[in-house]
């Protein structure tokens, strides 16, 4: 952990006790007794939609005997269960709405692990969804080796007009071949790449099926072969912000794995049916799973 970047300032006294925090968006504080059960995370998964998360705690607690789901009384910004080891939760839409879920669970396992970065460290946070895909057809499972914007640069937010803050988009090489290690023989088909993170479905992707069309078909063509060559795998929303934040306190257990459901030299749209659709999600649910079981027991 980078001991250095971690808001002692604010934190520390949480943890002694002198002040709750409260992880608004989560609607739970430090002071709510049903955190004491979310002690033992092991695992942090995150996911866009709140159906995902309650839909990923059946599958664990049936998995583990029928292990108790907690949930959390506010949901209407994100979606929370606690199951045998496991936080799942949900994250919204985008790199603004997620770096908000992201910086309140950072805080919440300070919190939950008394500050002690060793236990930190040891917790596997991991994002799967969804993405456009880039030289792999629908249905792959693309394991991020580097989270970065439209212009392959990585995470940055403005700091005032003063400048940017910059955040690290690597993935740890070791954690992503254990994901890859765990679902051989599975038959679901995988991929490694770099992942584009848009600010937007539409522009930030060159999508051209938008209200607002900015590109033309060569413009959009020559940035989805530029991307390619560059070794991007797919696009998603907010890859480039999960690892820019957990690398910036020194994280270095979590990966990314999202499924295409599109190939985006193909087209814009998404044309895969429901029963499809369907079918990648089950893929993306398997191949998290087996990682699960691997790395919990
Ligand atoms: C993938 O899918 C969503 C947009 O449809 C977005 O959250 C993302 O990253
Ligand atoms: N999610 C995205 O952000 N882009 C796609 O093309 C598909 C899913």
């Amino acid at each position: 952990m980078r001991d250095e970047n971690i808001n002692h300032a604010f934190l520390d006294a949480v943890v002694a006790g002198q002040a709750p925090d409260i992880y608004y968006h989560f609607g739970v504080s430090s002071a709510d007794r049903v955190l004491d059960e979310f002690r033992d995370v092991r695992a942090i998964v995150m996911a866009g939609p709140g159906g995902r998360i309650v839909e990923f705690a059946s599958r664990w607690s049936r998995d583990r005997g029928g292990a108790a789901i907690l949930a959390l009384a506010k949901e209407d910004r994100f979606v929370t269960r606690y199951c045998d080891g496991v936080l799942f939760a949900s994250h919204g839409m985008g790199s603004p709405s997620a770096a908000i879920a992201v910086q309140e669970l950072m805080r919440m396992l300070f919190f939950l692990k008394d500050g002690d970065l060793d236990a930190m460290s040891e917790v596997f946070w991991t994002r799967v969804g969804t993405s456009g895909g880039i030289q792999v057809d629908p249905g792959t499972v693309v394991v991020t080796s580097e989270g970065v914007m439209a212009d392959l640069r990585p995470y940055r937010l403005l700091k005032g007009a003063e400048g940017t803050y910059w955040f690290d988009g690597g993935y740890p090489t070791d954690v992503l071949n254990a994901i890859l290690a765990s679902n051989e023989g599975s038959g679901i088909p995988m991929a490694v790449g770099r992942t584009v993170a848009g600010n937007d479905f539409f522009l930030e992707q060159f999508r051209l099926d938008g209200a607002i069309r900015m590109e033309t078909d060569e413009s959009k063509m020559a940035w989805l072969e530029w991307i390619e060559a560059e070794g991007v795998r797919n696009i998603e929303m907010e890859g480039a912000m999960f690892a820019g934040f957990l690398n910036h306190w020194g994280f270095s257990n979590f990966a990314m794995m999202c499924v295409t459901i599109v190939n985006r030299l193909k087209g814009d749209q998404i044309t895969a049916t429901s029963a499809e659709l369907e079918s990648f999600r089950e893929r993306l649910g398997s191949a998290l799973f087996n990682h699960l079981h691997a790395i919990l027991g």
